[in-house]
Parts: structure tokens; C-alpha cells; sequence
């Protein structure tokens, strides 16, 4: 199997070019079903260790539905199939520019939740136009174990997201394990408590927000990912769910640019236009690095061949 590794923001996407189950030809929303339903063990064995590490996320490229995509891709971490990925699409526009696949520039691509563009600005700079994204309710309370009651703002921008301001813990890079545990404890308690988005959508991301570091930015974030890793970056989709809560408040006006600041201080500069169906959509601009690019071996006498269990 042939990968490529990049990093946005310090968020690893694993790119794999080719090898991979064979999923049909049918809409993505399908194939991704099928990935998680009958794969896991594959691709459980990509992402985890030793072959990868705890905050990976793995794009597999597949043949797109709509020809004038350049690909389609479907996104996952060791726990589930995304909808869609932010720093992975940025990472994935990286790793096609440096493949030669695709020049600078605007290219379509095509993903389980709809079709996003990204505009490459250089081999690192890259502006991902995502699937419109809403609020789905604001001011929610959970009690939740330990913590006492926490209210937030459930939100879709290509994941479920969750998103508290500020967090329950202060965002600061010291306090890592310990916002994990209350991110956490958080989603167990949406989840205990059947709160959720329409048709049965569970949240699978949780954010905590925080003052900036940089006083230019916006704020700082702290994201829970369904593998229980953190996010480096800013989280794409959880940037797009911010997008359409702060749009909902009148907090930002339609095309004003903000800087989002991640709990390791990397950035995405934001702004919103208005969607159709009454949500936003969000620009999100971001930088990747390319890092290795690799050929990965699955040996039958591998006692690790599907990965370290986490
Ligand atoms: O950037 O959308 C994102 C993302 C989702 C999970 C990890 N990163």
C-alpha cells in the first residue's frame, strides 16, 4: 500500500494512493458505510501503531461519482469513518500538488457528506470551501459526572461537533489530559442523554473554547476527535460548525475573516457566506507539510498486522 504523510497545523492526514478495499462504484455516502461497516480491521490497521500514531487520520482515495472531481476521498481515525476532514482535505490538496496530480489553483473534490473545493494557493497554503454547515441548537445543558451541569451549542459542519464557550477546563497546552477527560465525560453524557443531531446523528467531536494566545486570533480550541485523540489543528469541520454558531449569534458578519488558534497555537483563517438551506459556508484556510511517503506492509506473520488495539 502506498501512503503519503502530511501535516496541517500539525494534524497528520495519511494519504492512500493506492491499495485499499475495493468499495464499489456507488455514491460515496454508500462506500463509507461499507468502509466502516465490513473494514474496520483495515483500517484500524493503517491508522493505528505501530504503522501509524494516536492523531492520524487517513484519506483513501477513491474514484469520484462526479467526473469533474479531481477525487474522491473518504476520510477515517482508528475509531470511525468521518464525513468529512478539514486538515485532511488541506493535507490531501498538499500531497495531490506534490504528486503533480493537480496544479495551483481551484479543483473540486468529492467526499461522503457532498462536494467541497480547495483553492491551492502554493505547495502549502490551501483554502478548503466546505459543505454548507448550521447550528442545529443552541444552548444546551448536560450534567455531566464530575463536572456539573455544562451547556453548549450542538452544530454540523460535515461532523457532529458539541461546542462549549468557554470550556469547562481552561484551553492551555498544560492542561491536555485533563480536557480530554472532560471532553470526554462530556460526550458520554450526550450520548447517555439521547442528545444528538437530526435522524439520530450522534456527536462525535466535542470543542472547548478559550482565550487566544496570539492576540490577533479569535480564540484558542481544544478538539475531542471519536478516536479520543486531540486535534493539533483547528479542526476544519469544527471550525465550520463555529462558523455557522457565530453566524446564528450575529458574532461575525458574512465575510469577515477570523484567525482560529488550536491548543498547540497553529492556525486557520475563517470566514463564512451565506448557504441556501438558512446555514453557512465556510472558507477555511490552512497550511500542510508533505513528511514521508511510504509503502506499508501487512505480513501474514505479523502479530501486528491490524494494528496495536487502543
Ligand atoms: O479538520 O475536520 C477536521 C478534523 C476532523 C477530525 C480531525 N480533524
Amino acid at each position: 500500500m502506498h501512503v503519503i504523510d502530511s501535516h496541517t497545523g500539525g494534524e497528520p492526514t495519511r494519504v492512500i494512493v493506492n491499495g485499499g478495499p475495493d468499495l464499489g462504484g456507488g455514491p460515496l455516502s454508500e462506500r463509507a458505510t461499507l468502509l466502516s461497516r465490513d473494514h474496520r480491521d483495515f483500517y484500524r490497521s493503517v491508522v493505528l501503531e505501530p504503522r501509524g500514531q494516536v492523531a492520524m487520520v487517513c484519506a483513501l482515495l477513491v474514484r469520484p461519482v462526479d467526473p469533474d472531481c479531481v477525487t474522491g476521498v473518504i476520510f477515517f481515525d482508528a475509531e470511525a469513518v468521518l464525513g468529512m476532514c478539514g486538515h485532511g482535505t488541506i493535507g490531501l490538496a498538499a500531497t495531490l500538488f506534490h504528486m503533480g496530480r493537480i496544479a495551483t489553483g481551484r479543483h473540486r473534490i468529492e467526499t461522503p457528506v457532498g462536494i467541497v473545493t480547495v483553492d491551492v494557493i502554493d505547495a502549502h497554503t490551501v483554502t478548503v470551501t466546505n459543505i454548507e454547515s448550521r447550528r442545529i441548537r443552541k444552548d444546551i445543558t448536560v450534567e455531566v459526572p464530575q463536572l456539573g451541569p455544562v451547556t453548549g451549542d450542538l452544530a454540523y459542519g460535515g461532523n457532529c461537533f458539541f461546542l462549549v464557550e468557554p470550556g469547562p477546563v481552561p484551553v492551555e497546552p498544560a492542561n491536555i489530559a485533563a480536557l480530554t477527560r472532560a471532553a470526554i465525560a462530556v460526550r458520554q453524557a450526550l450520548w447517555d442523554q439521547g442528545i444528538g443531531g437530526d435522524d439520530g446523528m450522534q456527536v462525535d467531536h466535542v470543542i472547548f473554547y478559550g482565550p487566544a494566545q496570539d492576540p490577533t486570533a479569535h480564540s484558542r480550541n481544544f478538539v475531542l476527535c471519536p478516536d479520543d485523540a486531540y486535534d493539533r489543528s483547528p479542526c476544519g469541520t469544527g471550525c465550520s460548525a463555529r462558523l455557522a454558531c457565530l453566524a446564528a449569534d450575529k458574532r461575525l458578519p458574512e465575510g469577515h475573516e477570523i484567525v482560529q488558534e488550536s491548543i498547540i497555537g497553529s492556525t486557520y483563517r475563517l470566514s463564512w457566506r451565506r448557504g441556501v438551506q438558512g446555514g453557512v459556508i465556510p472558507s477555511i484556510t490552512g497550511r500542510a507539510y508533505v513528511m514521508a511517503e511510504s509503502r506499508l506492509f501487512f505480513l501474514p506473520d505479523d502479530p501486528f498486522r491490524s494494528g496495536i488495539p487502543s
